[in-house]
């Protein structure tokens, strides 16, 4: 294999990050210098998607190389969820395993841990984590920062964990642990009060859903987590460079999830509250990691690829203010929708690479989709994917290096409620479904309707006037396209 192919390459992906939030997709009041300078030195997407409107699916996706609606437990998960990742599928660290490489995951990892087969035991080896499918080297934590268990996992086990205070958790309505300070019973122990749900356990002040007790020692400090996530990110990068090994690195960034905690020195460094702070703290952590890439002399060698795994969302369940200080900040840009919509809103979302295998910087157009990774990099990495486990991945290389300035000719997204969305040219047809058209609780249009829509994305971007009723005959192709894929093995 020629040096060239043996670039190393990470993924840092954020979480719930919208289409405007950054300075280069047009934010003016989050200062985001170093995904600005990433975007200057790269190829900003500007119709890129995730395949999923929420969380686990689209993680789901983009590891596998697989729709998540082939796989029925591709649900936002409890964070004593089982694995929903089939120990033997093959996954997007597995083609850089098979290519030489040293892979790692930093982050969030909100796909379940075990086989599911009996409730996971946290003081003891886990079987059935990201080390068993992929990754040689894993410090993560479980799901996501707003439910229990608030711990690290490093490889198979709690990091810092007191065998002397071992960890139960459970999900059960009712809580089992009399001694456990709860939302409703403690409300005095609060630094931040939930506004709809997260009213289970308190941790570090926090309501979160789920109840935990014991390991205290292992608890994460929320205002931490970046930093430990960064530098275990940086040290990842460290020893692969010292084994001399290109390296594949998933780092997949808590913000700007709920609950927003930044570290001090990102409190108030926006004027748009704790969601501002945590999106300003994001991109210090990416530049943290250019800087060390810098420094050893690796930028030159390694492709970065940034996305998000769903659309923003402000009021996502705790009393942070994000509402309230957003003022003109467009989180979605100029697309309708967020987080949980089957609008744009829900899954176009920023999308960045940059390094050395890129044949134009700038911006580009190419409609692709994160499940493409996959084949993607099976393409560059000269590996042999195991298609019929990737059915829905298609090679995208030549358009994540600028070369194919059109990508893929359609492609298909999932609401919360796992309603589809197809996009062909430019066309989004959004296919009826059951469902509110208002989430109340966290104030955004899902877009859900019992009537067929199309929008033409050339000319309304924000999905305001409905033309199903004039295009039939489009209307009909976009229904055929969706049950193809649906029906494709
Ligand atoms: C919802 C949570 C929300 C968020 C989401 C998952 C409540 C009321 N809301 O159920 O706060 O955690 O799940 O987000 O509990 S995701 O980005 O991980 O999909
Ligand atoms: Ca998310």
């Amino acid at each position: 294999m020629s040096k060239t192919d043996r670039n190393n390459v990470i993924i840092v992906y954020a979480d719930d990050l919208g289409f405007g939030d950054l300075g280069c997709y047009g934010s003016h009041q989050i200062p985001t210098p170093n995904l600005d300078r990433l975007c200057e030195n790269g190829l900003r997407f500007t119709n890129a998607y995730a395949t999923s409107a929420v969380c686990t699916p689209s993680r789901y996706s983009i590891l596998t190389g697989r729709y998540p609606f082939r796989n029925d437990r591709a649900h936002i998960l409890p964070g004593d969820a089982g694995c929903i990742i089939d120990r033997n599928l093959d996954t997007v660290p597995r083609l850089f395993q098979r290519a030489g490489y040293h892979t790692g995951i930093v982050g969030k990892w909100h796909l379940g841990l075990g086989d599911g087969s009996r409730p996971i035991d946290w003081n003891r080896d886990i079987d059935l984590t990201p080390i068993d499918l992929g990754f040689d080297e894993s410090f993560i934590f479980p799901a996501t920062a707003d439910r229990v268990p608030c711990v690290y996992v490093e490889g198979r086990r709690v990091a810092n964990l007191d065998p002397e205070d071992p960890i139960e958790v459970s999900y059960e309505e009712e809580c089992p642990f009399a001694d456990i300070p709860t939302y409703h019973k403690n409300p005095e122990l609060l630094t931040m009060r939930s506004s709809h749900g997260h009213d289970m356990s308190i941790v570090g002040g926090i309501g979160r859903i789920g109840y935990m007790r014991g390991g205290e020692k292992a608890v994460w400090k929320d205002e931490d987590l970046a930093e430990t996530f960064l530098n275990r990110a940086l040290r990842f990068v460290r020893d692969s460079h010292e084994k001399e090994q290109p390296f594949f690195l998933y780092y997949a960034l808590h913000q700007p999830h709920v609950p927003r905690v930044p570290s001090p020195r990102f409190r108030g460094a926006t004027a748009l509250g704790p969601r501002g702070d945590v999106i300003a703290e994001l991109d210090w952590c990416v530049g943290e990691l250019l800087d060390e890439l810098e420094r050893l002399d690796l930028l030159d060698h390694t492709m970065i690829l940034f996305s998000s795994d769903n659309g923003p969302v402000l009021d996502d369940g705790y009393e942070d203010g994000a509402y309230e200080q957003n003022g003109t900040h467009r989180a979605a840009g100029p697309l309708r929708g967020g987080k949980y919509s089957k609008f744009d809103g829900g899954t176009r979302i920023p999308f960045i690479v940059s390094g050395p295998n890129l044949v134009h910087r700038g911006a580009s157009q190419a409609l692709i989709s994160q499940v493409d990774l996959y084949a993607s990099f099976a393409h560059m990495l000269g590996v042999q994917p195991e298609t019929d486990s990737a059915a829905d991945s298609e090679d995208m290389y030549t358009a994540l290096t600028g070369e194919d300035p059109v990508g893929r000719e359609e492609l298909m997204v999932e609401d919360v409620t796992c309603g589809k969305m197809i996009r062909c040219g430019n066309w989004a047809y959004l296919s009826p479904s059951e469902g509110a058209p208002f989430m109340g609780d966290v104030r955004i249009e899902t877009g859900l309707s019992m009537d067929p829509q199309l929008y033409n994305m050339d000319y309304d971007i924000g999905q305001q006037t409905n033309v199903a009723w004039d295009y039939e005959d489009v209307v009909k192709d976009m229904e055929e396209r969706i049950r193809k894929i649906l029906n494709r093995r």
